[in-house]
């Protein structure tokens, strides 16, 4: 695949639905939709519909789609004209951050040293052995600067100083110098969209309308006879308006998030100076990246225009087309780059809710100085849910959406691959919440997500096969997202239960209990009370009975990430599908130079038939115990991971867990010590 455009033609109205499909960003929408709707691009790729002419879409959709609606999708498509360069006839370039395995940290929830219920960075010190032991390569830490704790961090008040209750600035320095001297790097996490209403420059901004703050940030009078109405009708991703009224200054502040969380308008050039130097003050600690939190959002919609209604409908929030790919998105994370992140080389993740693949590989594409990677949600909600709905989540969505990404990505841009993280349940517990399949399900996730192409981001938790718990009652939960949807389902008429049970599904707070490290009181992760109270599930699942377990969750983590290193091709390596196996059973290939990596999963809780690979492969890894290496039946949620050397490097063998492995009855595999 070699693409030789580099911006392409623009749509208007009188444009075909195939001209929006060629267009990037146009194609992401419309692959959205389709996902969302699950159906396949052929419904679009069809020669009738695709002939379909934009302006005729108001009357043939009955006015669902209106004039409105079609002048903002090209004002859109106008702000982002660049085609992403795919050249797959070029090596991929190496990085450490492709090689590497991180590991995300949630500060408050990771280890309590001082006994006042809340996790901490001396107690992040005293840990960081567990993640050499697990073999990680790099640590993503959650936000550790002062903050008055509305979104847990993520609101903040002092970008230059650490949250009292996480320790202090020379903690912080002697993490950094641990994390380094364990040969492992450490990427902070940078929120600058928006910062805390109780940060200096909201504060000045809010108190004087003369201040050189003020234009920090989208403070506006209202609309409406007396001003009482908000600017404009967007919608807040923590529930109701995303404007917050200050009668007293006769004014109203975007927060796209909590009412304390005040968006910053990076079209203001010495907000940005601030922030670049805010940046490289960082960076000339030593710390090895940021990941930059909603950096997608960073740019608005001159004027701030209400949100299409229908939008707002189909995406739950109202404005979103406003600012999910801003005007001014890539000129900004280039400035970033070029007078931030590029001299010092360090790395920018960004998380990029909403962007599809075409924006994603145009905002890591490798010579354009964006970003070096983004996560992507599209796999996290199976079509036409979203997180709050209470469903079991099919494996074969997984296997769509990430078949699809994996295809489109070329040699000249990369992805981060999560299956958890702080913003969301416990994967295991949407596939299948019955205890009898956690660890096969545990280890098949990470199986899938240690051996696909992209950097592999775990969750604090997932190693060992953490769960969703079970919450009781609103009383139990502590995250600003819930709290504001509950009081809004109150206040709409729901029960208590009913609220709850709208909640609960969906809470950010199953991922934010304490780190089971072991079966002792609250699992060992603080000698006091915890900020927030996990389930009691730590008596069966923990670290330290995992590590004592070579059959564990834990092992399983470690054995695969131990092959990983081992065999260059699962970094760098080409994927490849076998179109033969359907539905459940997903196979796939990883071939590089070193030779070539064969993944069978069994993504069903019933058995499978499954032909074994030919005699030169070697069963590396099967994730359920039993049988021999060729045993043609997989087990409910099994995964199997062969080696085959290539032809150039006979007599190497492969590296095989000690874990999982079959006995080499039938004279395919061999078992050989792990290889670290
Ligand atoms: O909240 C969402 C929609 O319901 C998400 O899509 C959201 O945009 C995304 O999870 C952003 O998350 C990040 O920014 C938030 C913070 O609360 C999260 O913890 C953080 O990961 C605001 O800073």
């Amino acid at each position: 695949m070699n693409t030789v455009r580099t911006s392409i033609r623009p749509v208007t109205t009188r444009s075909r639905i195939r001209d929006l499909y060629a267009h990037p960003l146009g194609r992401d929408i419309i692959d959205k939709l389709l996902l969302q709707l699950g159906r396949s691009s052929r419904w679009v790729t069809n020669p009738a519909v695709g002939a379909l002419r934009l302006d005729r879409l108001p009357r043939l959709t009955g006015g669902r789609i209106d004039a409105a609606f079609l002048d903002t999708l090209v004002d859109l498509l106008a702000q982002h004209p660049d085609v992403p360069v795919d050249d797959d006839t070029t090596p991929v370039t190496p990085a450490w951050w492709k090689e590497a395995v991180f590991y995300q940290i949630y500060p408050r929830s990771f280890a309590d040293s001082d006994g006042d219920g809340i996790g901490d960075l001396p107690g992040i010190i005293e840990r960081l052995d567990h993640l050499v032991d697990l073999g990680v390569d790099a640590i993503w830490l959650c936000p550790v600067y002062d903050s008055p704790n509305d979104d847990n961090g993520y609101d903040i008040r002092d970008y230059q100083a650490i949250l009292a209750e996480f320790g202090t600035m020379a903690d912080f320095d002697r993490l950094l110098a641990e994390v380094h001297r364990r040969g492992m790097r450490l990427v902070m996490d940078l929120v600058v969209n928006h910062t805390s209403d109780e940060h200096p420059w909201f504060v000045e901004a809010l108190r004087d309308p003369a201040s050189p703050y003020r234009p920090y940030y989208f403070l506006r009078p209202g609309t409406g006879e007396d001003g009482s109405e908000p600017p404009n009708n967007w919608t807040s991703f923590f529930s109701g308006s995303a404007w917050r009224h200050y009668p007293e200054h006769d004014v109203w502040a975007l927060h796209l998030f909590s009412a304390k969380q005040m968006d910053l308008d990076w079209d203001h050039a010495p907000m940005r100076a601030d922030v670049i130097a805010m940046v490289r003050w960082w960076l000339d600690k030593g710390v090895d990246g940021f990941r930059l939190d909603v950096v997608n959002y960073i740019s608005k919609r001159r004027g701030l225009p209400n949100g299409n209604p229908m939008i707002g409908e189909l995406m739950r929030f109202t404005g979103v087309e406003h600012y999910f790919a801003g005007p001014r998105l890539h000129e900004h994370l280039r400035q970033l780059r070029r007078e931030a992140f590029a001299p010092y080389d360090a790395v920018a993740i960004g998380e990029t809710p909403g962007v599809g693949i075409e924006l994603g590989k145009l905002l890591t594409g490798e010579d354009r100085g964006e970003l070096d990677l983004v996560f992507s949600f599209d796999h996290l909600e199976a079509p036409g849910k979203v997180r709050f709905d209470d469903y079991r989540y099919d494996l074969r969505h997984l296997r769509r959406v990430l078949e699809r990404h994996q295809r489109a990505f070329g040699n000249r841009s990369w992805s981060a691959l999560f299956l958890d993280n702080h913003d969301n349940p416990r994967m295991v517990s949407k596939v299948d919440p019955r205890p009898a399949h956690r660890e096969a399900v545990a280890k098949l996730l990470a199986t899938i997500q240690l051996t696909l192409r992209g950097t592999p981001f775990l969750y604090q938790g997932q190693e060992i096969g953490m769960v969703n718990q079970a919450f009781t009652s609103i009383d139990q939960l502590r995250d600003v997202e819930s709290l504001n949807r509950y009081a809004e389902l109150r206040s709409a008429g729901s029960t208590e239960q009913e609220a709850l049970v709208g909640v609960l599904a969906g809470s950010r707070d199953h991922a934010r209990t304490p780190m089971a490290w072991d079966a002792g009181p609250h699992g060992g992760f603080t000698t006091g009370v915890p900020w927030i109270e996990g389930d009691g599930d730590h008596a069966q699942c923990n670290v330290a009975d995992s590590r004592a377990d070579e059959r564990s969750v834990l092992a399983w983590h470690r054995a695969l990430i131990a092959l990983r290193r081992a065999h260059p091709a699962l970094v760098y390596g080409t994927v490849e599908f076998d179109r033969s196996a359907r539905g459940h059973l997903w196979r796939y290939r990883r071939s590089g130079d070193d030779g070539e990596v064969l993944v069978v999963c069994n993504l069903s809780d019933r058995p499978r038939r499954c032909r074994p690979p030919g005699p030169d492969y070697a069963l590396a890894l099967r994730s359920v115990p039993g049988g021999g290496t060729a045993d043609a039946r997989l087990a409910a949620y099994e995964a199997r991971v062969y080696v085959r050397r290539a032809a150039s490097s006979p007599g190497v063998a492969p590296t095989v867990s000690h874990t999982s492995i079959v006995p080499s009855s039938d004279g395919v595999a061999s078992a050989t010590p792990l290889n670290r």
